[in-house]
């Protein structure tokens, strides 16, 4: 875990920056660990992180660009050394994935002294941070994490939550799961929409307010939404047709909007026996995420790239991975021989 002392630093942190910039994952988690710690201290500047696991080093030029005193990095799976070593200003990583070998960083991850405790980013800065609960819920729920303040969102946002507060009803079966698609699909749009709607999150008061179109604001964050989620049920519409081949189920697809990751944590709910994966094919390589709800996938990415000038890994049951295109099905033959 992130212990006390920890979280007390990073608040500290927080509060000494008169100009922090935060870096964050393309993720509903990465958003709400953003949110939590600009609507609390309501300073600097947000830069979403798009496309690879790791921090690009063209990034850099954002801090001086925004002549930002401090710099957080937000639920990003890789930080390389070299990009550290090219920060003047101290850097503060939260991050709750495989821990990386680093120097010079104030580095709060809780897989530091368990590796089996992976909650959240938005868990911890919810900790930091000691409020606005929806968002952290958003952030850990979207991440398959059922929070321990979870009793306490539901008291305040009782129609949010399913009768029975398990991970898949709260993702599958209620508001709360349709608020992490709204947090994830907003980060799909254009540019400048994607911009409109963080800013607009930056404010919003209520999560009433976008489920309900309560305001104005509420409304247009609800109308990009559904323009995503349209173009989101006609991948998943033609995914969930696949038919699993012994115990993998795979689906391509070339569209250009990235839905590998929503539509395999569905199409896994669907088929919790299956390893699930859900590949789109981008230019000339193949992106994918990889869901299993039993067999731990890191090892068999690894063993599966073997050869190939591609990268994979996350967490034990959610991974992705890139390859090349000429390369895919060796990839996944090299998958399938160790799940056979
Ligand atoms: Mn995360």
């Amino acid at each position: 875990m992130i212990n006390e002392v920890q979280i007390k630093e990073i608040h500290k942190h927080l509060e000494e920056s008169e100009n922090p910039l935060f870096f964050f994952d393309d993720d509903h988690d990465g958003l709400a660990s953003f949110l939590l710690l600009w609507r609390s201290v309501k300073k600097g500047h947000g830069v979403l992180i798009k496309g690879p696991p790791f921090v690009d080093m063209s990034y850099i030029k954002k801090i001086h660009e925004y002549k930002a005193d401090k710099l957080f990095i937000l639920d990003k799976p890789v930080l390389s050394q070299e990009f550290v070593d090219q920060v003047n200003i101290p850097i503060i990583y939260i991050d709750h994935h495989k821990v990386n070998k680093l120097k010079g960083v104030h580095y709060y991850n809780p897989q530091f002294n368990d590796v089996k405790d992976n909650r959240p980013a938005a868990y911890w800065c919810y900790k930091v941070v000691k409020q606005d609960i929806w968002i952290a819920t958003v952030g850990s729920v979207g991440d398959y994490h059922v929070p321990d303040f979870i009793e306490q969102f539901k008291k305040e946002h009782p129609t949010l939550v399913p009768e029975k507060l398990t991970i898949n009803e709260l993702l599958y079966n209620s508001k709360l799961g349709k608020l992490i698609k709204i947090f994830n699909f907003i980060l799909k749009c254009n540019t400048s929409d994607t911009m409109k709607c963080i800013k607009i999150l930056t404010r919003i008061e209520t999560p009433e307010e976008i489920l309900n179109q309560e305001t104005p604001r509420g409304r247009f964050l609800y109308r990009i939404f559904e323009k995503i989620n349209k173009k989101y049920e006609a991948v998943y519409n033609d995914a969930i047709k696949t038919k699993p081949e012994g115990k993998l189920l795979l689906y391509t697809y070339a569209a250009k909007d990235s839905f590998t990751s929503v539509v395999s944590n569905e199409i896994s709910y669907k088929h919790p026996d299956k390893i699930v994966i859900i590949a789109r094919r981008k230019d000339d390589r193949v992106i994918m995420s990889l869901r299993s709800t039993k067999i731990v996938l890191p090892p068999l990415i690894r063993k599966a790239l073997d050869g190939i000038e591609g990268y994979g890994g996350g967490h034990d049951l959610a991974s992705a991975a890139n390859v090349p295109e000429q390369d895919f099905t060796r990839f996944i033959d090299q998958l399938k021989a160790q799940i056979i």
